[in-house]
């Protein structure tokens, strides 16, 4: 088995990382084959010449990018790296909702002017006794109930088959996800881009929403309605937001999101740590193990 770690990771990785992590573990890897010589090849964004190998592995969970059905006519396993992320993310939106809490962005922008300056009195919160709705429970949804239980929070969540998970004391299907986020502090979402939630954070829901209340998107950026956002910030219908999915990305310099004093904007970082090469390893491992004795990989799409 050999596998070709693609140029494509990049921006995430070096390849070189993954293909010595993959070598350390048994594994034949290369960056310097075409597709078809591989079997298989790891990828952060499709191009056509993976077409043309057995098996594509997606470094990220999302695969709302990749051509699947065209995956599938082509016959080609493709896997994804779901699972992972639970950690990263979870601490990510810890500190999401904790710096809006305790009022962490506005100390920073006033430390640029060199300024000792307290926020108003009413200003600061404790995020314990508040609620959080998480919306979406899979390895990210669950990652931030548990951090947020831990913190003093009540976090409900929102997903389609309405079972309990770890950290979350009620389960809603989408049908109620008004109900679910209108007495939250905080809404994250954690769902993947799907046509089903595609637009699914839209006017409706901003109305519906607390206007001290906080969305956290670490999804993707086509699942809220950027515009409604906008307009739900400015008219004061909602407190803030930290946005790490955006659509488009990079988020154009012309947005008026980047204005906003309460928007906290991250370059789609939440997942990134200094060992996700090795996360990501380790799925291949499995799965070029898995692949080599016939077997049926993880985190299988098609
Ligand atoms: P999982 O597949 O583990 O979880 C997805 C969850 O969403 C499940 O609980 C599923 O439950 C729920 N869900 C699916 N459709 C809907 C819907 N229409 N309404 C409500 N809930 C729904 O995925 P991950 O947690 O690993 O990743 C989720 C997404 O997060 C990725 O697809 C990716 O887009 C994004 N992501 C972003 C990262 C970042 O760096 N910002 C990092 C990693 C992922 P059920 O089936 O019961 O509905
Ligand atoms: C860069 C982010 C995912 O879907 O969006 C994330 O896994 C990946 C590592």
């Amino acid at each position: 088995m050999r596998l070709l770690v693609h140029d494509s990771v990049s921006p995430v990785f070096a390849p070189a990382l993954l293909v010595d992590y993959l070598t350390s573990e048994g594994v034949d890897a290369t960056t310097d084959c075409h597709p078809t010589d591989a079997d298989g090849v790891v990828a952060f964004a499709h191009d056509d010449a993976l077409l043309d190998a057995p098996w594509v592995h997606a470094i990220t969970a999302g695969y709302d990018d990749y051509p699947v059905e065209e995956y599938h006519e082509a016959g080609l396993t493709f896997t994804n790296s779901t699972g992972i992320h639970g950690t990263s993310v979870g601490e990510s939106v810890v500190g999401h909702c904790l710096t809006f809490a305790r009022r962490l962005h506005r100390y920073r922008d006033r430390q640029h002017d060199r300024q000792w300056e307290h926020e108003p009195y009413e200003a600061a919160f404790t995020l314990s006794g508040e609620r959080a709705c998480v919306v979406g429970l899979g390895t990210l949804g669950q990652g931030v109930a548990v951090r947020l239980d831990a913190l003093g929070m009540d976090v409900v969540g929102v997903r389609r088959t309405p079972a309990l998970v770890p950290g979350v004391s009620e389960v809603v299907t989408p049908d109620d996800l008004h109900d679910a986020v209108s007495d939250a502090r905080f809404v994250v979402l954690t769902v993947p881009l799907t046509d089903e939630t595609t637009g699914l954070v839209d006017a409706g829901v901003f109305a519906t929403m607390r206007e001290d209340a906080y969305l956290v998107n670490v999804a993707r950026g086509e699942v809220v309605d950027q515009d409604a956002l906008v307009t739900a910030l400015e008219s004061g219908a909602i407190a803030g937001a930290a946005l790490d999915a955006l659509d488009p990305e990079p988020l154009p310099a012309e947005s008026p999101l980047w204005g906003f004093e309460e928007v906290l904007i991250t370059p789609h970082c939440a997942a990134l740590t200094n060992d996700y090469h090795e996360a990501v390893g380790d799925l291949v491992v499995t799965n070029a193990r898995r692949i080599g004795r016939g077997a049926d990989p993880v985190n299988r799409v098609v």
